[in-house]
């Protein structure tokens, strides 16, 4: 059991993790940044340390700062949340040979996932359905790259290696332009990711995205959450998800749902993990994984009653999993509107004091916030100050239970999304269900 967490992030999730710990009875360390030293997680931990000024890269990107403060208040362990450190194996790898536990996966499963290329190379080995491709990375024979596309059938998409959630791809609709095309995807992978390889899928025009909630522990066991339903996003940046899919029949949930269970035993993946699923007519494409516990970790822990961060805190620990796969059973349905300090309809972001927080309540309404009256939002880091979650026995009764959650909602001082979040749950085909990622930008004009 660890004794003593240090959590390395800021905001809700820092908060989330901290009341895990709590529960637990583990003892925390908030490692932050100057301008985050009244952030509520701050106040509550049992120790402090202030790692470096408002910029990430002197704060929450800083290795050693973080490593150090967990060597001078002796903590057992490391969580990193979401974003930040949260993916980079060398980090993960730095904890673990400083003699502290990483709370996440292996640092080179870390490593494998976050090569693209690699990710579908084990996924395929595993058994789990990829998207039509060229199966590793793009030769340099424009003629070998030409008869891949033709094989693959346009419109195909050209994706970094070293890219991930929506940076550095482009889609080829025709012969004409796809060696240009790949060539401008290689320079822009090596600006940005130090990488040039590329690799080729056929582009699926209308796909939803769905995604697979995983745990395992170091004993070899391994289990799904079931999925959430993220389709509904802008930009690639998430605004609301549920779960369950809407339309997924429990047959296909609990197949697909095993095969990402399976895939982890095989490859020895242990603590949370996401698999990320295009999903359009009827069939179901992996396209990457995410090693870390997620923004939208709660839908899933509404719909199944599972404590997700309690849970990595006690296999990270050394635990067995404290549930086995029949223990999790579906119930209801969740919702989760994130709300951003930004501008309902330009999404400028609006930093500053918040003069009024007024959080809603009532059955089946969680609020996993931060945010207080009288707190600035800093403007160095993600807009997001909170989530709005709602439960329901149906997806109805969440619906409905989230819309009254809105209209109650109160912040005052700074903007925030939450008209754009009124109006997207008043719209028809919204609450049918079951819309495609380009609803939002396409159908509300965004
Ligand atoms: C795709 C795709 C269509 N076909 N791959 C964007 C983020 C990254 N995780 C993968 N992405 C996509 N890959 C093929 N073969 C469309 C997208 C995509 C997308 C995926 C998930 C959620 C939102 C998206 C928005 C635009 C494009």
């Amino acid at each position: 059991m660890l004794d003593k967490v240090l959590i390395a992030n800021r905001g809700e999730i820092a908060l989330r993790i901290q009341r895990a710990c709590f529960e637990l009875g583990i003892k925390t360390v908030a490692a932050h940044s100057t301008v985050d030293a009244n952030l509520k997680h701050v106040l509550m931990a049992d120790e402090t340390v202030c790692i470096g000024p408002g910029p990430s890269k002197q704060s929450y990107l800083d290795m050693p700062a973080i490593i150090s403060a967990a060597e001078v208040t002796d903590a057992s362990a490391i969580h990193p949340g979401y974003g930040f450190l949260s993916e980079n194996a060398d980090f993960a790898e730095r904890v673990a040979s400083s003699g502290f536990t990483f709370i996440g996966p292996p640092p080179e499963l870390i490593r494998t996932m976050g090569d693209k290329v690699s990710a579908i190379k084990a996924m395929q080995a595993a058994g789990v359905p990829c998207v039509p491709g060229s199966n590793g990375e793009l030769p340099e024979d424009p003629n070998e790259c030409r008869r891949i596309a033709r094989d693959i059938g346009y419109p195909v998409i050209i994706k970094a290696a070293g890219g991930g959630g929506g940076r550095g791809m482009r889609v080829v609709h025709s012969e004409g332009s796809l060696i240009n095309s790949i060539n401008l995807t290689k320079s822009e992978a090596g600006a940005a990711f130090g990488n040039e390889a590329v690799y080729m899928e056929k582009y699926l025009e209308r796909p939803r995205h769905i995604e697979f909630q995983v745990m395992a522990d170091n004993h070899g066991n391994a289990v799904h959450l079931f999925e959430r339903d993220c389709s509904m996003q802008r930009r690639h940046q998430k605004v609301i998800e549920e779960a369950p899919a809407p339309g997924i029949s429990h047959e296909v949930r609990m197949r697909m749902g095993e095969r990402c269970a399976e895939a982890c035993r095989q490859l020895g993946y242990t603590n949370a993990g996401t698999f990320e699923f295009l999903y359009q007519d009827g069939e179901f494409y992996f396209i990457e994984m995410n090693t870390r516990l997620q923004v939208e970790h709660p839908v899933t822990e509404l719909i199944t009653g599972i404590d997700i961060v309690k849970e990595q805190l006690l296999v990270a620990g050394g635990a067995q999993l404290s549930f086995t796969q029949d223990d999790v059973q579906l119930r209801g349905h969740a919702m989760e509107c994130r709300i951003n300090a930004e501008h309902p309809r330009t999404f400028v972001p609006s930093p500053g004091r918040v003069d009024t927080w007024h959080p809603p309540g009532g059955p089946g309404i969680r609020v996993d916030s931060h945010i207080y009256s009288g707190y600035s939002v800093p403007p160095y880091y993600d807009s997001m100050i909170g989530k709005l979650i709602a439960w329901g026995n149906t997806r109805e009764t969440a619906i409905a239970r989230m819309r009254g959650a809105l209209a109650e909602l109160v912040v005052d001082g700074i903007e925030t999304n939450t008209l754009l979040h009124r109006e997207i749950f008043q719209h028809a085909a919204f609450k049918k269900g079951g819309t495609d990622i380009h609803y939002l930008e396409k159908r509300l004009g965004l």
